[in-house]
């Protein structure tokens, strides 16, 4: 039988080595797996994070295999980003792409008995082949998911074949209460003597169903009477076996999990789940937290997991490529509607490698992933026309959709497009579903913008099931004040924006999905905004799990079904003025707030409840009550709000937009915008425009003051907006900046030659 060795523990890690080590070497560092090297330089805002190929080695016994044949395999669950596999000095397996299981049969290169020496070289040195090139997120290097030796009889099942489990699982619900389960399952080395044997057991562990084939003829399909269907609130999951039987001998087995559930999408009822129209309202995860980096243990996992069942969402969106099997096999416990994707993100590559690498990505992420039944959903690509659209660009999405059907006919596609991916664009109608990123209320527009966007949408393409695959603010839990606006970073715009944002998506259950950006705080060593560099603080919840964002409380009243009650702003615990205002979040009709043991007013409201207090000095306590919850909190009443409410930097933009229409004088802030020939103008790429530097100065100068971003070569997130266009970032910020920023930009690079 399969015997599973997990190798998790004693490896040596060294950055210094040169070449492969002819033994178990010295003076390496002990370190067990899950392990990367970037745990903390990945998110500690020094602005970059060590890319290299680094050595780990361990030894383990060849595994006492009775019967004669059986091979060994190592198998990987993830390294980031390419990875070489020697053992006893051989290289055996070379891998690409950093989100994937992959196994290598290293059966020739172990000794008959006794002790082996395995070194793994890995990277996520940037290779222009591998995707993700260029994200808003860190590539963290190294075994960050674990590794096991898997010894299996001659006969078994297939390790060989994409990663995957060898045995495929459809259930598919009948009319009449029963279901119907396709099994197939792939032996290898298995003669006439072999056959498959199948068994169902439902969630108490009785067998409802088996079938047996011969090994060269697996497939069947299998009538389970009387099924309990899968859904988000009951995510009923059967037990499906396949075992590799020689007469009276199991020479192999593979167990998986299956759901019984049925779902569609339609451009006017959104998502149907079991036949029940179910809007998806959830959110987006990535794969780390803080100074542990994405080497996340099961734990790691299925809390992240519990934080968003808590929440009450019933979808997440796994960006930006394949998680890890606890986080799928948490999804289908917990009852998530996932949307898996590959790191086809930001930029093409037009090196045909990289395409094929997008091939075997993709194929690894269905193949390996296709029997969980909490998956419906493949995203083939994100933001894509970032980096602009071509002909082939048309085209590879059109052979991953193609791909990604014949692959997996039982699911839809989907793809998350960039905001400014104009409506009649040609990436629109090439997957099942669609959905778009927009930031309007953060990087550009404002958040009323959001509404009435998707209803046009909606209205030019009748056809399309469209969705929000992102949408997001950053909230810094130390920035508070009275008055919260766009681009201060506090708290309370944050919560204010996802206020007005649950309300929205409230009102379009047409819409199928929607996907906050993000669940959790997440590293990117390139980012420096809000006074926290290294990260992405668009979380409802820190990187360190440890605070929920007041943002995290609006969607719990409107998703989730028990009775809560919570108290906004604890954190703005001082405040000057003799007033303030208090918002609590609730799923009850009406909320009592109490201050300091006196009844100050009974409101009804829906999920949001505004009071205005008078405050006396010194502290005072404030308690929310609806029906039988309670919340209270602490604020005390002083002179003057601390200064560490206020990010510097905002006061900062502000002059500085006002600095910027000083310095451009007199231009005609309303000229027609022109592109006269052998100019710069808003119209050139970043890239273009970094080959002057006069060009570059005027232009990172104004991009900095219209997005907040940092734009230099190389430096930050560069890789990613090299190829935009002023133009469209300007148009990102859309009203944030005043009327004739574009223009008088475009003013001052046309006075430029191009170098
Ligand atoms: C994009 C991108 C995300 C995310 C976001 C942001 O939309 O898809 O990866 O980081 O931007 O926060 O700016």
């Amino acid at each position: 039988m399969r015997n599973i060795i997990n190798l998790n523990a004693g490896w040596k890690f060294s950055k210094e080595n040169e070449k492969l080590p002819e033994s178990m070497p010295n003076g390496w560092q002990d370190v067990d797996l899950p392990h990367t090297w970037n745990a903390v330089d990945g998110h500690d805002g020094n602005g970059s994070y060590d890319r290299g190929c680094y050595w780990y080695a361990k030894t383990f016994e060849t595994p006492a295999q009775p019967l004669k044949g059986g091979r060994i395999f190592l198998e990987i669950l993830a390294a980031g980003q390419q990875a070489t596999v020697y053992v006893n000095g051989k290289g055996e397996y070379y891998h690409e792409g950093g989100y994937s299981i992959f196994r290598a049969d290293i059966t020739e290169a172990c000794k008959e008995e006794g002790e082996n020496l395995l070194t793994i070289a890995c990277s996520n040195e940037n290779k222009s082949s591998v995707y993700p090139q260029s994200a808003d997120f860190t590539f963290y290097g190294g075994l960050y998911r674990g590794v096991n030796l898997i010894s299996v009889p001659e006969a078994h099942f297939d390790l060989e074949h994409w990663g995957s489990s060898g045995f495929m699982v459809t259930a598919v619900p009948c009319d009449c209460g029963g279901a119907k389960f396709k099994l197939e399952s792939w032996p290898v080395h298995a003669d006439e003597n072999f056959t498959v044997l199948y068994s169902i057991q439902d969630a108490c562990g009785k067998e409802v169903a088996n079938a047996v084939r011969p090994a060269d003829s697996t497939a069947v399909e299998v009538y389970v009477p009387d099924v309990t269907l899968w859904d988000c609130d009951n995510p009923y999951l059967y037990t499906v076996t396949a075992t590799l039987q020689r007469r009276n001998e199991a020479y192999d087995e593979v167990s998986v999990r299956a759901g019984v559930r049925s779902f569609s999408c339609d451009p006017d009822k959104g998502f149907i789940l079991n036949g029940i129209p179910t809007p998806l309202r959830g959110v987006s995860r990535h794969q780390d937290m803080l100074y542990k980096g994405n080497a996340l243990t099961k734990e790691d996992h299925y809390n992240d997991a519990k934080i968003i069942k808590e929440l009450g969402a019933n979808t997440i969106r796994l960006a930006h490529y394949q998680h890890s099997q606890d986080f799928y096999d948490a999804c289908d416990e917990l009852g998530f509607v996932v949307w898996a994707e590959i790191p086809f993100i930001s930029v093409m590559n037009e090196d045909p490698a990289a395409h094929q690498n997008c091939i075997t990505q993709l194929k690894e992420l269905v193949l390996q992933n296709y029997n969980h039944p909490s998956i419906c959903f493949w995203g083939i690509s994100n933001e894509i026309l970032i980096g602009g659209i071509s002909e082939q660009l048309v085209e590879n999405h059109k052979e991953l959709n193609a791909l990604c059907k014949k692959l997996d006919p039982t699911r839809l596609t989907t793809i998350a497009h960039v905001s400014m991916t104009p409506i009649d664009s040609p990436v629109h109608g090439i997957t099942d579903v669609e959905s778009y990123n927009h930031y309007f209320g953060w990087y550009g527009g404002k958040m009323e913008d959001n509404g009435p966007w998707f209803d046009n949408f909606h209205k030019e393409h009748p056809e399309i099931s469209i969705g929000v695959s992102e949408y997001g603010c950053e909230g810094i839990i130390t920035y508070h004040g009275p008055n919260p606006a766009c681009k201060d970073y506090s708290e309370e715009y944050q919560a204010l924006y996802h206020e007005h944002m649950a309300k929205v998506l409230d009102e379009r259950p047409w819409l199928w999905s929607s996907h906050v950006w993000n669940m959790f705080d997440f590293g990117c060593a390139a980012r420096n905004e809000g006074g926290v560099a290294g990260r992405n603080n668009k979380g409802l919840v820190t990187m360190d799990r440890k605070t929920k964002k007041d943002s995290y409380y609006v969607y719990k009243a409107y998703w989730n079904k028990e009775p809560m009650v919570h108290l906004c702003g604890r954190r703005y615990a001082q405040r000057a003025g003799e007033t303030t205002e208090i918002r609590v979040y609730s799923n009850q009709p009406a909320v009592s707030l109490f201050v300091n043991g006196e009844l100050e007013s009974v409101k009804t409201a829906d999920k949001v409840f505004v009071f205005h207090v008078a405050l006396r000095d010194g502290f005072n306590n404030i308690l929310a009550v609806a029906g039988k919850c309670k919340d209270s909190m602490t604020i005390e009443k002083v002179e003057k709000e601390p200064d560490i409410y206020v990010l510097p930097e905002v006061n900062e933009r502000a002059e500085g937009v006002a600095n910027w229409f000083k310095l451009v004088g007199d231009l005609d802030l309303k000229a027609p915008m022109e592109f006269p020939e052998g100019k710069y103008s808003v119209r050139c790429t970043m890239e273009e425009i970094s080959k002057s530097e006069k060009a570059m100065a005027v232009t990172a100068k104004a991009i900095k003051l219209a997005t907040n971003f940092d734009l230099a070569p190389g430096v930050g997130m560069w890789d990613m907006m090299k190829s935009m266009k002023p133009e469209d970032m300007t148009k990102m910020a859309g009203s944030m900046m005043p009327d004739g920023f574009v223009e008088s930009l475009n003013a001052q690079l046309i006075q430029i030659d191009k170098e």
